[in-house]
C-alpha cells in the first residue's frame, strides 16, 4: 500500500515537473474558453451580416444553427444573404427559412434606404452554393435547444417572430433555453425616437415595432432575456476610419456592405446587431436594470414601444409577468476595440 501511494506520489511529482518545466501544467495551461452554443435568429441586412461575421470568427462560440426572418429586407433576400455568409464563411451551421411576415398585421416594405434593395447594401451577392435546411426556422430552433438542453444562447437581432412561434409549438423551450439576448427596443435613457429620421418606425425600434405581438410573448415567455435597445447600440458607431481599418477579406467585405448606405450616405454606422453579440460574450462591457418590460401592441402610432414598469408598479398590465434585463450604458471603445481584434485574431 505504502508502495503504491508512494509510487503514486512520485509519478504525479514527475508530471508536475514536467509541467512546470514545459509550461502545461493545469496551473499554469491557458484553458481554452468553452464555446457559448449560439443560434443565431436575423434579418439579414448589412448589421446582421457583421455580427454573423464576429460570431464566425470567434474561437469561444459554436454556432449551432442560422435562421432568417423578414424585416431589413424580404425573406427571399434575408434568406438569400444568410446562405451567401454560410458560404463566404465556411459555416457548418444549417442555415433555415423563417417568418415572411409578423404574426398580425401587414409587412411596411423593407427599409431599403439603410440596407439596400438586396439588404447587404447593393452589394452583388453571388448565388449561394449552400443549400437550405428543410426545417423551419422555429422547428431548428426546437431541434438545436432540444438537442443541447440548458445550454444554448439564442441572438434574435430581426423581429422576434420565428421565436414567437417556436414558443406556440413548443412550450417547454423556455424551461430550455440557457438565455436569450435581443437586440432591440428604445427606453429613452440614450435614445428618443421621435429624433431619428432614419428609423422606418415613428417611436418604436424596428425589430420590436416590425412585430410588437410576437415581441411582446418572446420577452415574456418566462426565460432569461436581455435586450440590447437602442440606447446603446447608437452609441457604439464605426465611422469611415474604424471601417477603413478592419483587416483581410472580412474587412474588404465589411466595407464593400457598408460603402453605398452607411460611409457614402452617413459617414458612419451605428453598431446595433454586433451589440447583441458583444453582451453575450463581454456583458461587463455594459450597465443594465432589469424590470417588468411590456410591448404596446396593434397598428397605432405608438405600437412596438417598449415600456418598462415603474419600480413597485400594481398596474396588471405588468403585474403577472417576470422582470427582464435591459442594457442601458456601453463602454463603446472597449466593444468597438473587440470586434476588430475579433477579426485580426482570426487572421482571414
Ligand atoms: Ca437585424
Amino acid at each position: 500500500m505504502a508502495l503504491t501511494v508512494s509510487l503514486s506520489i512520485r509519478r504525479r511529482l514527475l508530471g508536475l515537473v514536467l509541467n512546470l518545466a514545459l509550461g502545461t501544467g493545469p496551473a499554469f495551461a491557458q484553458e481554452p474558453p468553452i464555446p457559448e452554443k449560439v443560434i443565431y435568429d436575423a434579418d439579414f441586412g448589412i448589421d446582421d451580416a457583421m455580427a454573423l461575421i464576429l460570431l464566425a470568427r470567434r474561437p469561444d462560440v459554436a454556432l449551432l444553427g442560422v435562421t432568417t426572418v423578414f424585416g431589413n429586407a424580404q425573406i427571399a433576400d434575408t434568406t438569400r444573404n444568410a446562405l451567401f455568409l454560410k458560404d463566404y464563411l465556411g459555416l457548418s451551421a444549417p442555415v433555415a427559412r423563417g417568418a415572411a411576415k409578423p404574426l398580425i398585421g401587414p409587412t411596411p416594405p423593407p427599409p431599403a434606404w439603410i440596407h439596400g434593395a438586396n439588404g447587404l447594401g447593393n452589394y452583388p451577392v453571388p448565388v449561394p452554393r449552400a443549400a437550405l435546411d428543410p426545417r423551419s426556422a422555429p422547428q431548428l430552433i426546437i431541434d438545436l435547444v432540444r438537442a443541447h438542453p440548458g445550454e444554448v444562447t439564442i441572438l434574435a437581432v430581426g423581429r422576434l417572430t420565428n421565436l414567437a412561434t417556436a414558443l406556440a409549438l413548443a412550450p417547454d423551450l423556455p424551461h430550455l433555453v440557457k438565455r436569450v439576448v435581443i437586440m432591440g427596443g428604445a427606453f429613452g435613457y440614450n435614445y428618443q425616437g421621435q429624433r431619428s429620421g432614419s428609423n422606418p418606425f415613428s417611436v418604436a425600434e424596428a425589430n420590436i415595432g416590425g412585430d410588437p405581438e410576437a415581441a411582446d410573448e418572446v420577452i415574456n415567455a418566462g426565460w432569461p432575456v436581455t435586450l440590447v435597445p437602442l440606447d446603446v447600440t447608437i452609441r457604439t458607431v464605426m465611422d469611415r476610419a474604424y471601417l477603413a481599418a478592419l483587416p483581410g477579406k472580412d474587412g474588404a467585405l465589411i466595407r464593400a456592405i457598408t460603402r453605398q448606405t452607411y460611409v457614402n450616405a452617413q459617414g458612419s454606422m451605428p453598431v446595433h446587431d454586433s451589440s447583441a453579440v458583444f453582451y453575450a460574450l463581454r456583458p461587463s462591457a455594459y450597465t443594465t436594470v432589469e424590470g417588468v418590460v411590456r410591448v404596446e401592441p396593434g397598428t397605432g402610432p405608438a405600437a412596438g414601444i417598449t415600456v418598462m414598469a415603474p419600480p413597485g408598479s400594481r398596474d396588471p398590465g405588468f403585474a403577472r409577468h417576470g422582470t427582464v434585463h435591459v442594457a442601458t450604458g456601453v463602454d463603446a471603445p472597449a466593444v468597438l476595440a473587440f470586434y476588430a481584434q475579433s477579426l485580426r485574431d482570426a487572421g482571414r
